[in-house]
Parts: structure tokens; C-alpha cells; sequence
């Protein structure tokens, strides 16, 4: 039997990251900065969006882009607090990509935005591989997930140059031990800054948010 030759394609990452080199070139040319914003279903990604968008309501003016596999409920919670959300269905798809975001951004009244988050589809593995043309890659940690998880599911943590841990108000009723996730994330990645938040009680917000206004306004600053 003639064995026929099966093309493969090779870099499916690397198309994504032509996609994503355009989509930063528009947030660039709007004066946007753009945040990836990932973690487990449920840690708190849509929680800590809508936190934010209270805190910073007045000061920055934000658009969010929500990815799921199903539902528009996420981008309905952003639209009741009055901010624009576009909403992306995967179908299926664990993950955003380029192209996705391209899609949404038509979608999207860019003029005086100044901060553009992209809540990817919760899960802890695959969001972390496509690029989206973000500036900042930013994960939750909520404490009910485990201590372990950094060093199980390292790339994410890698890559994120801030992790939350969330859910704090919890802590009396786990096991987990925050000073492992600490250690652990600290050995994956040096400069990653650390918070320590409750999207419930509002603890440790304060910090999130000076840390997030600095980003944007030194973007600006450019
Ligand atoms: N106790 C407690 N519950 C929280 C906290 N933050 C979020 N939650 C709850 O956790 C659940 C999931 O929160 P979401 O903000 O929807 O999580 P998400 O990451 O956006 O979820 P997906 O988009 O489905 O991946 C909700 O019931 C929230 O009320 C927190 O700090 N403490
Ligand atoms: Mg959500």
C-alpha cells in the first residue's frame, strides 16, 4: 500500500499570535490597555469585574469582553452595572483566541475607553496559550480550589504578571494554606504581584485597584 503524505499544520499558536499582534495594534491606536483575565470556572472572574467596575466608575472608562461556552449571562451582569460588554460563545471552546477578540472588537464602541478586560472561559489550562494582544495577563485563585494548584497547573501562573487570590472570607473552612500558593506561585514567577481579595467582603480590593489604575495610566503615559 502507497502511503499518501498527511500535511500538518504545524503552528496553530503561531497563527494566533499574528491575530493577536493585530488586535494590540488597535487597543494601541485607541489608547486602550487590555487585560486577559483568567482563572477556574467560578473563582470569581465576573465578581471581581463588577467590584471594579464600581470602584473605578467615574475615574476610567472600561468595556469588557466576555468569553463562555454558553449564555450571555456574564455580559449581562457587566451591562446592568453600565458598562459596555460584548459577549463571545465559544460553543464548546475552552478557550478565547485572536480571532475571537478581532470579531468582538467590531462589536465594540472603542472611542474614550481606557481599559478593556477580556473575561476568558474559566478554565485553568488552555486560556493561558492564546495570546489575545493583551498588555497584561491577570488570574484568580479562589482559596476553595487548593494550594496545590499552582505547581498543577503551572502555566498560567507563569505567565500572569498578577495573580488574586479570592474568596479569602473563606479560608476558616478549607484547608488551604495561602502561604503555599504564595511559595509556589513566587518559584514559577518572580515579579508576579500577589493580592490577597474577597470579592464578597471587599477585603484586600484597595490594592488591586491601585495596582490596576497605575497600569493603565502609565500605558497612557507612553
Ligand atoms: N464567598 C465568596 N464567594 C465568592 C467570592 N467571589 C465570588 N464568589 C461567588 O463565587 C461564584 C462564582 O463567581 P463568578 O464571579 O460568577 O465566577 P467566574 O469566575 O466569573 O465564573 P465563570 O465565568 O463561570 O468561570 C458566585 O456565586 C459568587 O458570588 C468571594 O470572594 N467569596
Ligand atoms: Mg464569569
Amino acid at each position: 500500500m502507497t502511503q499518501m503524505k498527511i500535511p500538518v499544520v504545524r503552528n496553530i499558536l503561531q497563527a494566533n499570535d499574528r491575530l493577536a499582534d493585530a488586535n494590540r495594534k488597535v487597543f494601541d491606536g485607541a489608547g486602550i490597555f487590555a487585560i486577559n483575565l483568567m482563572s477556574s470556572p467560578g473563582a470569581g472572574k465576573t465578581s471581581l469585574l463588577e467590584k471594579t467596575i464600581d470602584a473605578l466608575a467615574g475615574r476610567i472608562k472600561m468595556a469588557v469582553i466576555e468569553g463562555d461556552l454558553q449564555s450571555d449571562f456574564d455580559a449581562e451582569r457587566i451591562q446592568r452595572k453600565g458598562v459596555q460588554a460584548v459577549q463571545i460563545n465559544t460553543e464548546g471552546g475552552c478557550h478565547l483566541d485572536g480571532n475571537m477578540i478581532q470579531m468582538a472588537l467590531e462589536a465594540l464602541e472603542l472611542r474614550d475607553v481606557e481599559l478593556l478586560v477580556i473575561e476568558n472561559v474559566g478554565n485553568l489550562v488552555c486560556p493561558a496559550e492564546f495570546n489575545l494582544g493583551e498588555h497584561e495577563k491577570v488570574m484568580i485563585l479562589s482559596v476553595t480550589e487548593g494550594h496545590d494548584k499552582p505547581l498543577k497547573y503551572p502555566l498560567m501562573f507563569q505567565l500572569c504578571s498578577a495573580l488574586l487570590i479570592n474568596k479569602i472570607d473563606l479560608l476558616p473552612y478549607t484547608d488551604c494554606d495561602i502561604d503555599v500558593i504564595r511559595s509556589s506561585a513566587r518559584q514559577l514567577n518572580a515579579n508576579q504581584a500577589i493580592f490577597e481579595i474577597s470579592c464578597r467582603t471587599g477585603d484586600g480590593l484597595p490594592e488591586w485597584l491601585d495596582w490596576l489604575e497605575a497600569k493603565v495610566r502609565s500605558s497612557r503615559g507612553k
